[in-house]
């Protein structure tokens, strides 16, 4: 294909990734500040007993409410040092109890872990809510010191136990924060994004949860930096537990097992789950720039917002990657924010909930959606997310000649672009993607989306548009979503679209950000789910169909000057595993002769006008 990228970028210094104390158990007399820790068992409804931390301040004036965190990654001393140090420092320095519990099957916990465990199906069973109501109950029975309430706080796996939580409420449960929850792992989190397997965040994940029994164990890569070129040389995905680990894992086999959105994914979805009206308070909290579950989060908040009559259901969106509110969040990349962030955020915001519904002190000055305006670096307060007004919907056109217009495209303009995408050779997602096992700190994988597009912009199979430079500032606030008329010559193909802003290439910008195409929105979708997640069907060789692709949102300035772009592509790798471009049953069973290059077009044609649909602020 001739790829600029061909000759690979050099790769970066090996990184070292400290290996992380995963014991779990408080060392005897462990202190930190003011904080004294000690272990406890505590049983569940089963007679299962779940480990805890419980960590109190030595000097409390009085009685304090109690915040659980629920994590099935262990709470290592390094980490509850920077928890009470750093990332939970202004809730530490203003007195909780602090309650790190280890869930079902994991570290010093008994019985099975079920990832993502859906809820129980008879009266008599266990999920992540009952769990949490035991723990609840018997902290605020046998703890003294307790003032009888309680809150839930987590990122991630930790969000979503925290939205878990909220499935009939133990009485003393008065507000939970469910930040970076995924919400759906078929379309849009961890696992999948849109029936697309994110190949390499899925494998890191897995194995290092679910190949060593309760503890975590990070996969052994063989000393393989590349991760592009490691995951090209893997075939017949369905088999790579057993080849590499001798075993099966059971969320491997699952996706193995469950090619498709059937009932295996419908019981996890988080929203099918929650209470249909709304009766924790609950601030969810999301980042732009969220490199796992950015889904999630947005997609809980707008389908919990239809039951909150009584007003308990927040959001905040900020600059920031996953979990980046717990950090200093001054910057993402060379993207400088304007300021911390994320300390902002954890003193003005996340204390003040937790005081005002636990400690009744303060007032809640919440306003229903918080959002960071990137680009202009700005908090917005605002009464719904996203705008019931203000903005008006508007099409970017993909043009001919590479233009992008908010102009149609006219007759006899050429209808259509093409490329060739060759799976042999597919587009990497990183210019140089580094083997990133999950939990290897110091990782730049956290910050893949800050990178420069411009590189991908110069493939032969990359379709590239951009603007005019902008004479004014454009600023979108709301949905994104990509049309595209599409065809391949192939059966099944994977469509890739990104929407950047493009800094001007002079010398007034930064040397940094010149010429710098910066991801604004982006999503992947897997061509065979056209009819619907679980109607996966063999496209039709040459016909043009129409993708409707759900870009998520963003609240940017594309500053005067700039330009705006999109790319469109097929391979995103080893981001999203292959498609072989031939429909098989099952992707995950493919054979090496499956993966076929194959032609694909995008259409520009008055009747088949590929576009981005943004808000645009009037
Ligand atoms: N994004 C991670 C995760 C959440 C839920 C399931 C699987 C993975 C995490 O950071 O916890």
């Amino acid at each position: 294909l001739g790829s600029p990228l061909a000759a690979r970028a050099p790769l970066p210094a090996p990184q070292s990734a400290p290996a992380r104390d995963l014991t779990d158990q408080v060392p005897p007399g462990a202190a930190i500040g003011d904080y004294v820790g000690e272990d406890m068992m505590i049983p569940m409804r089963d007679g299962v007993k779940l480990h805890v931390q419980v960590w109190r301040p030595k000097h409390a004036k009085g009685p304090l409410p109690i915040l659980l965190s629920r994590s099935p990654y262990g709470f290592g001393m390094p980490q509850v040092t920077r928890l009470f140090t750093a990332s939970y420092k202004e809730l530490a320095d203003d007195g909780f109890i602090f309650v790190l519990q280890d869930i079902r099957g994991r570290l010093g916990s008994e019985g099975e872990f079920v990832n993502l465990r859906p809820r129980k199906a008879s009266a008599g069973g266990v999920d992540e809510s009952t769990d949490t109501w035991d723990t609840i109950d018997w902290l605020t029975k046998q703890l003294p010191g307790t003032n009888g309430k309680a809150g839930v706080l987590g990122v991630s796996y930790g969000g979503w136990t925290a939205a878990m939580a909220t499935i009939d409420p133990h009485p003393a449960l008065k507000a939970v924060s469910s930040q970076a929850s995924p919400n759906d792992m078929f379309v849009g989190d961890d696992f999948l994004h849109n029936g697309a397997f994110r190949l390499d965040y899925a494998w890191s994940w897995v194995s290092a949860l679910e190949s060593d029994g309760r503890t975590m164990k990070v996969f052994d890569f063989g000393g393989e930096k590349d991760a592009y070129a490691w995951y090209l040389k893997q075939t017949d995905l369905a088999m790579l537990d057993r080849r590499h680990l001798g075993t099966t894992m059971p969320s491997w086999q699952n996706f193995v097992n469950h090619p498709s959105y059937d009932g295996y994914w419908r019981a996890q979805r988080t929203t099918n789950n929650m209470p249909k009206r709304v009766a924790t308070p609950n601030l969810i909290v999301a980042g732009w720039y969220d490199q796992e579950d950015f889904y999630g989060p947005l997609s809980i908040y707008r389908e919990q917002e239809k039951g909150d009559d009584r007003g308990l259901n927040y959001l905040v969106v900020g600059p920031w990657n996953h979990g980046g509110w717990r950090g200093t969040g001054s910057s993402y990349g060379p993207f400088e924010m304007g300021g911390p962030t994320g300390d902002w955020y954890r003193r003005e915001v996340e204390l003040p909930w937790f005081r005002y519904w636990l400690k009744g002190e303060g007032t809640l000055n919440q306003p229903e959606a918080l959002v960071f305006q990137t680009g202009s670096n700005r908090w917005q307060r605002l009464d719904s997310w996203p705008l019931k007004r203000g903005t008006a919907t508007r099409n970017l056109y993909l043009r001919a000649g590479g233009r992008l217009s908010f102009e149609a495209p006219g007759r006899g303009e050429a209808a259509a672009d093409s490329f060739v995408s060759d799976p042999a050779n597919p587009v990497p997602y990183r210019e140089r993607a580094l083997i990133t096992p999950f939990l290897s700190e110091g990782s730049t994988c956290a910050n893949w989306i800050a990178d420069d597009q411009a590189p991908f912009a110069k493939r032969k199979d990359v379709l590239f548009w951009q603007s005019e430079p902008l004479a004014q500032d454009v600023t979108i606030s709301g949905d994104v979503a990509a049309k595209l008329f599409a065809s391949t010559t192939g059966s099944d193909a994977d469509w890739v679209v990104k929407l950047v802003d493009i800094h001007p290439d002079d010398a007034g910008t930064p040397a940094e950000l010149r010429g710098r195409q910066r991801m604004i929105a982006n999503d992947v979708f897997r061509g065979r789910f056209r009819g619907g997640y679980d109607r996966p069907k063999a496209i039709t060789p040459n016909a043009v169909l129409d993708y409707r692709i759900d870009l998520h949102s963003a609240s940017h300035v594309f500053r005067k000057g700039h330009r705006i772009g999109v790319q469109v592509q097929s391979s995103w790798f080893p981001l999203i595993g292959r498609n072989p471009q031939t429909f098989v049953p099952n992707i995950l069973r493919a054979k090496p002769g499956d993966f076929r290059a194959q032609t694909h077009r995008v259409y520009h044609a008055p009747g088949r006008a590929s576009a981005i649909t943004v808000s645009v602020a009037e």
